[in-house]
């Protein structure tokens, strides 16, 4: 990749560097809309490495995750950090401003200038976070931004997305989201690291706490009350190993060997009124260290190093595959073999990879 940044990314790059918010904004605008020589500045942004705290915050449509998150945000306001905050609508692209607009409790914080709050769409409602948005989380961090949480609504294949910016992942449920062999449908119960029962002051949140507790049991093979083994070196892991769980929740790679397992707290809240948000602070707190300590820390990002490399090789060989002259030749020269039956894609497609590989 050719490091000749644009006379304007020169300038907004020295910008960044220099800490103008008004940059920040800039840099992930021209990252979002994947503008000339984005992954330019992208690499040259990038190599300070992730240092934030990175908290994601997913579960069902209005169970308070924004609420949730607000009080955390203020919390890590009032203690002096600066705080990143994206929020992912999966459901309409015309939503830019919703955290904003409709959501009162985030007014005080839209105000403040230690805080930086973005909302993005996904593409499509199955498509998850867009690689650029997690791009954009990156740019948050590099930018010096301590705490970044991030908020997507756990439908589908999405909340599985936000294991690919967060460290910390807080599902939150609450006692009208149906029970918890649900959850455990939905594949939230692979993702947690941290459970919230919110609106706990409605009918139902112990039943759902316990039945929380018993989905960890049962997903984890051990009691309730002692080490999960969800995290970390798991004895048993070989016989839970499945590939539709992610590997980072497969304790593996770069963890240290007997380092306690991490223990999936659950935590009842009733974000209106703030209650419990000082339990999920501290259990918030008490998964970094984990992070740290175990090990964990580093093999999630070393998965996510993984996970980006891929993508970002899928979209540099895609953009020159489709820009590519002999390539287009091809395409054009298989459509009416192709559309009669006296070619197939798969021969098409072998001699335009052919072609890209120099070996046309
Ligand atoms: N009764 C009750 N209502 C709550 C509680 N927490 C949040 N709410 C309300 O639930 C509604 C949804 O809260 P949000 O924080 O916007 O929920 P969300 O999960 O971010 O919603 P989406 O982003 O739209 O999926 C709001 O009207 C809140 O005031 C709670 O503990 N008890
Ligand atoms: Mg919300």
């Amino acid at each position: 990749m050719e490091s000749a940044l644009s006379a304007s990314l020169a300038t907004l790059l020295e910008r960044f560097r220099a800490g103008q918010r008004t940059a920040l904004a800039r840099a992930i605008s021209v990252v979002e809309d994947e503008r000339a020589g984005f992954e330019d500045l992208l690499h040259e942004l990038l190599g300070a490495g992730p240092r934030a705290r990175r908290v994601g915050l997913t579960g069902p449509p209005g169970a308070g995750k924004s609420s949730i998150l607000a009080s955390l945000a203020t919390a890590y306001r009032a203690a002096g950090e600066d705080v990143g905050v994206v929020a992912v609508d999966p459901t309409s692209p015309f939503s830019g401003g919703a955290l904003l607009g409709d959501r009162i409790r985030m007014n005080d914080l839209a105000t403040d200038p230690g805080i930086f709050i973005r909302s993005m769409a996904t593409r499509g409602s199955l498509g998850g976070l867009a690689t650029t948005s997690r791009e954009v989380v990156d740019l948050m961090d590099v930018f010096g931004l301590s705490r970044i949480l991030v908020e997507t609504v756990g439908v589908g294949q999405t909340e599985l997305d936000i294991t690919a910016v967060a460290d910390t992942v807080v599902v939150v449920l609450v006692p009208e989201s149906g029970d918890a062999i649900q959850t455990m449908k939905a594949g939230l119960m692979e993702i947690a690291d941290i459970f919230v029962v919110n609106k706990a002051d409605r009918p139902g949140a112990d039943r759902l706490m316990t039945d929380i507790r018993m989905a960890v049991h049962l997903r984890t093979g051990e009691a309730p009350r002692e080490g999960s083994g969800h995290h970390g070196v798991d004895l048993t892991a070989a016989t839970r190993k499945r590939a539709d769980v992610p590997a980072r929740q497969q304790g593996q790679d770069g963890v240290t060997p007997g380092a306690p397992a991490w223990q999936i707290p659950v935590i009842k809240t009733i974000a209106q009124r703030g209650e419990g948000s000082d339990k999920l602070l501290a259990a918030v707190d008490a998964h970094r260290a984990h992070l740290e300590e175990s090990g964990e820390l580093q093999a999630r990002r070393r998965r996510r190093a993984e996970r980006r490399i891929h993508e970002v090789v899928e979209r540099e060989l895609k953009r020159r595959a489709w820009s590519h002259a002999g390539v287009q030749r091809l395409v054009e020269a298989g459509l009416d073999p192709v559309s009669r039956g006296d070619a197939t894609p798969y021969s098409v497609a072998r001699a335009i990879v052919a072609e890209l590989l120099g070996r046309g």
